[in-house]
């Protein structure tokens, strides 16, 4: 086929994109076969891929394969695209900003977005205090650099990370990283002064309430680590490739107070659950916590690569003056889609959107798990929900269940995450601009393959 072929069957992205569910081939079709013959010749057997249909246009809710079929997604790209792919609004703003420039390096000679989207995440996160922000590139590279930044102020080297938590792939934070396979297998020696607590899991923590967790991990913290030598606790506020554990009431309110009594920067890591994606601006909303730092990235920026910490102005003002940088971080495309997707969050009323979607999906998932044994939990918030699936008489995950169900509604043509540290929970995370009908459809489909599994 030549490029002008190609180009003529190639849907535009964007919102415009018919919003159905079309196989059109097998999945993955030959074409995409042909791209993964060419992906093992020349692409590190070390990233893999979880759907091999190769995408060539997105909007709304559905991905287009470059066989012609349209694909459900319910992943989001990881929690990425709350507002959609392609958003006009982002596309506009990115390419005002790529005719203008496309980059200087903003510890070289800056420009103002930076310091817009450094207004507006100041603006946006939970407490009135006077705060600052720093931009980077990653959620790994501004978990590090929250790290870093607590360190500095504290004076203090150790971290408490929590079990099931996950927080990137780079050194530090493979560290931080609880589980093993595949993020951390034979990728070691880990960064020093990182040590864990048990965290709280209401399914799997029959009888403890929010409180008793807290005091739980406190009395581990104190005893193995002692506060005088922490400098930072970090914890996901619904944990998300853990499994979307959402900790009980009262557990994080508790480690904030236990945090503030001892000089201890709580860190929150909302890279998954940020911007609307609970339903509320910031899962730490929903516990009414104030974090001393927050770690944002994902939803941030419609799908261009932009992180942030932000956090009160004496903590973050304390390294030295070229202490925190990089070449990319806060990248003008990036800030240019940023303050694009933020202004949509508000105008457009997202978090309200997410719980509709979460709504949507706990009222069909409950149904299900009410006949079908195998659900043993529903959880999460707003458009961040997931199922555990056990064996229905011992309660054990069932993680190949869960490989077969997710293989199948692949098969099918909707994008279906797992996550959890058994590795049986399938994630719901569908864009923000997804249409009632077809995240009915996707239900219908997980519905129809469970059976069959
Ligand atoms: N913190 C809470 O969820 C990224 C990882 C996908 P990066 N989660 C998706 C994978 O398999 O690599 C994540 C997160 C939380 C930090 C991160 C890291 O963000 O942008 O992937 O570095």
């Amino acid at each position: 086929m030549t490029l002008v072929d190609a180009l003529s069957v190639i849907p535009v992205g964007g919102p415009s994109l018919p919003q159905e569910r079309r196989l059109v081939t097998a999945i993955p079709g030959p074409k995409s076969q042909e791209l993964g013959r060419r992906k093992i010749e020349a692409v590190s057997a070390g990233v893999g891929v979880t759907l091999p249909a190769y995408i060539v246009a997105a909007g709304g809710g559905v991905l287009v394969d470059v066989d012609g079929n349209f694909l459900i997604d319910l992943g989001s790209g990881i929690a990425v695209t709350g507002i959609g792919n392609s958003a006009p609004e982002v596309v506009a703003a990115v390419a005002a900003q790529l005719a203008q420039f496309t980059h200087t390096c903003f510890t070289v000679t800056p420009y103002d977005s930076y310091i817009e989207v450094a207004e507006m995440l100041n603006r946006l996160t939970p407490g009135d205090h006077a705060k600052r922000s720093a931009l980077f590139n990653s959620g790994a590279e501004a978990v590090e650099n929250a790290v870093k930044i607590a360190r500095h102020y504290t004076g203090k080297q150790a971290v408490v990370a929590f079990d099931h938590a996950y927080h990137g792939r780079t050194t530090l934070t493979m560290g931080l990283t609880a589980k093993n396979q595949p993020y951390k297998n034979g990728f070691g020696p880990f960064a020093a002064e990182i040590y864990r607590a048990p965290m709280s899991y209401p399914y799997r923590d029959a009888g403890l309430d929010g409180v008793g967790a807290a005091r739980r991990a406190i009395s581990q913290i104190e005893k193995q680590v002692g506060a005088d030598n922490l400098a930072a606790l970090i914890i996901e506020p619904i944990q998300g490739e853990g499994g979307f554990i959402v900790p009980a009431p009262g557990f994080l309110p508790t480690l904030v107070d236990w945090c503030r009594a001892n000089e201890v920067v709580f860190i929150a890591d909302e890279v998954q659950t940020g911007f609307a994606r609970t339903g509320d601006l910031f899962a730490s909303n929903h516990e009414g916590i104030v974090p001393d730092l927050m770690v944002m990235a994902k939803g941030i920026a419609g799908g261009l690569p932009l992180s942030a910490v932000t956090g009160r102005a004496e903590i973050m003002d304390a390294p030295q003056v070229g202490g925190i940088g990089g070449t990319y971080g806060g990248n003008p495309l990036a800030c240019a889609a940023a303050l694009a997707t933020m202004r949509s969050y508000e105008t457009e009323n997202l978090a309200q959107r997410a719980r509709e979607i979460g709504a949507i999906l706990t009222e069909r998932l409950n149904a299900i798990r009410a006949v079908d044994k195998r659900v043993g939990d529903v959880r999460g918030r707003g458009a961040m929900i997931a199922i555990e699936l056990v064996d229905p008489v011992t309660g054990d995950p069932d993680a190949a269940l869960t490989g077969r169900v997710v293989a199948a509604a692949h098969a099918m043509g909707v994008v279906l995450l797992t996550c959890g540290t058994y590795g049986n929970v399938i994630r719901f995370l569908p864009p923000l601009s997804i249409s009632d009908d077809l995240l009915v459809e996707g239900l219908q489909v997980l519905v129809s393959v469970l059976a069959a599994a």
